[in-house]
């Protein structure tokens, strides 16, 4: 838990801080892009899915939230730009390239100029800034670091990159473990840790992203739990766990094979000590009950542009009530 006193950390007027993961994360953002003015806003988004493809780097996570925030994702896969075309697959399979990881035509455009970038000496914060800038988003988006980090899936099946795990064998494999390449000495991105260290944040937002895939590479980075401790905003995350389910994607599934009951009040024990309160939904009511920290009962599912803005509003309420709290 965050220690010390909370004084002027009231969200009304102060800054917001997400740390986010691709899709279910993304949802949240947008919410919380909506009900604050826009450049209140920083989301830091998980890099450990970056790949390298098709000669191009890719940053699954970074474009989902851009494109949602830009309002050109596609709403049905949740990744990717909407309207987009698929002329560059085809052609590709026709000449018999690898087409697992499917590229948009209007999406590979960012992946050849961002590895264009890149390989002229950009840095990856710069890039999606210039990026953000040219789409009219008015939140900051970083990534959460602009060295490399590669998420590991080790599985029964043996260790698979990330995209292998989740795209190419769609989760199947029991996962065993998951490490994080390269974040021992990855430098956290210094404007994330600048965010944490300003006295007008008002809160620090763990989407209701996946735990141990999106969220632990963040923290994972050198000083990063210790900046969260240290920082003087509430912290709150928001359960990505729905009634024992995962509202998208393997979080259920690795929590069972990682030996952990697949609850909200686990992943609320998972976080531990990070957090200073805890948004469930009301499928979970019976959890918050046990829960020893505030916990607001909401709808967490976020099906319509009105769920995401009511689920963002209940999170700031929750820092705020957080914030009153100790400064009484
Ligand atoms: N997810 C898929 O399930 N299949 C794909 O072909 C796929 C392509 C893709 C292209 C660009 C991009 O930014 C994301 C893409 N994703 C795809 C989503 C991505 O693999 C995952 O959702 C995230 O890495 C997990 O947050």
């Amino acid at each position: 838990m965050a220690a010390g006193p909370r004084a002027d950390t009231r969200t009304k007027g102060g800054s917001v801080l997400a740390l986010s993961g691709g899709i279910g994360g993304a949802k949240l953002v947008l919410g919380l892009y909506r009900v604050l003015a826009p450049h209140r806003l920083t989301v830091v988004a998980n890099t450990g899915d970056d790949f390298e493809h098709l000669g191009l780097h890719v940053s699954p996570d970074l474009d989902t939230v851009m494109y949602t925030l830009a309002g050109v994702a596609n709403r049905d896969t949740g990744w990717g730009r909407a309207d987009e075309t698929w002329s560059f697959m085809r052609a590709l399979e026709n000449l018999g390239g690898e087409t697992w990881f499917r590229l948009g035509d209007g999406d590979l455009a960012t992946h050849v100029e961002r590895s264009r970038r890149l390989a002229a000496g950009r840095s990856l914060s710069e890039i999606t800034a210039d990026f953000c800038a040219r789409l009219g988003i008015a939140a900051g988006l970083l990534p959460m670091s602009d060295d490399p980090v590669r998420t590991l899936v080790h599985t029964r099946e043996g260790v698979l990159p990330f995209q292998q795990y989740f795209v190419a064998r769609r989760c199947e494999p029991v996962v065993t473990a998951i490490a994080f390449d390269g974040a021992a000495t990855a430098r956290p991105n210094p404007a994330f840790l600048d965010a944490l260290a300003d006295p007008a944040l008002a809160a620090v937002v763990i989407c209701p992203s996946n735990p141990f895939l999106s969220i632990d590479p963040i923290l994972a980075l050198p000083g990063v739990r210790a900046a969260l401790a240290a920082c003087r905003a509430p912290l709150v995350a928001v359960s990505p766990i729905v009634g024992g389910r995962a509202i998208k994607g393997p979080t259920a599934k690795i929590m069972g094979e990682l030996a952990m009951p697949a609850t909200a009040a686990a992943v609320a024990g998972y976080y531990g000590a990070l957090l200073d309160g805890f948004v469930v939904d009301e499928a979970d009511a019976g959890d918050a009950a046990r829960l020893e920290l505030p916990v607001s009962v909401t709808r967490t599912l976020m099906a319509s542009l009105d769920d995401r803005d009511g689920l963002a509003r209940q999170v700031l309420a929750l820092a705020e009530r957080i914030s009153a709290a100790a400064e009484d």
